[in-house]
């Protein structure tokens, strides 16, 4: 068992980014057991599960003539537009059937304004607004995480660096992420992640 300073973050394991999905991840359903085993070792798991309204900004289909994948201008800078997914209450933004949910300290919900889309379990995509992951680790006592979950090179990435930035130690499970890799996008916030001094293990 890790210490209590130490927290498993589970970033948006969901059946929209698992294989069938709206937003289907390969082998995105190929962690679960290994994030499943790898929660009895510590004493506090979050869980963050991407929860969109259905006008969402982020979605294509709320932008008449886009494709999906399509880069786009948000008030807060360049935003890709994604297949309709993980819609609130919908089948597709519950978590995979196979992770356990018993061990959850806490489910925290993102994506859910409008107007800002959010890769980060800590900021949303303009980078200022809080989504509360922060003080909630803080008032834990919590100072050292370990990221698995979906996708390597969105929200895992986003959550690490902003991690890391707000001076946790951060590491992240590779052998327990799957990634999206939209144009080089993996091999970019691999880097990214190494030079903020992020450990990418497994
Ligand atoms: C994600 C794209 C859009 C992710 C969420 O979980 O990595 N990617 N929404
Ligand atoms: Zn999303």
């Amino acid at each position: 068992m890790r210490p209590a300073t130490d927290a498993l973050i589970v970033i948006d394991v969901q059946n929209d980014f698992c294989p069938g999905g709206a937003l289907a991840v390969a082998e995105g359903d190929a962690i679960v057991p290994g994030i499943t085993a790898l929660m009895a070792e510590f004493a506090a798991v979050v869980l963050t599960q991407d929860w969109h309204p259905a006008n969402h900004s982020s979605f294509a289909a709320n932008h008449p003539g886009t494709a999906p994948f399509s880069l786009t201008k948000m008030p807060y800078g360049p935003q890709v537009l994604w297949p309709t997914h993980c819609v609130q209450g919908s089948e597709g933004a519950a978590f995979h059937a196979g992770l356990d949910m018993t061990r959850a300290d806490l489910i925290l919900r993102k994506g859910f304004r409008r107007a800002i889309d959010s890769y980060s379990a800590f900021f949303e995509n303009d980078q200022t607004t809080q989504t509360g992951l922060d003080g909630y680790l803080r008032d834990r006592g919590i100072s050292r995480l370990v990221l698995t979950g979906l996708a390597t090179d969105f929200c895992v990435a986003f959550s690490a660096l902003d991690a890391a930035r707000l001076g946790y130690d951060v590491t992240v499970r590779m052998d327990l992420c799957r990634a999206i890799d939209l144009e080089g996008s993996l091999a970019t916030m691999q880097a990214r992640m190494t030079d903020a001094g992020i450990r990418l293990e497994g």
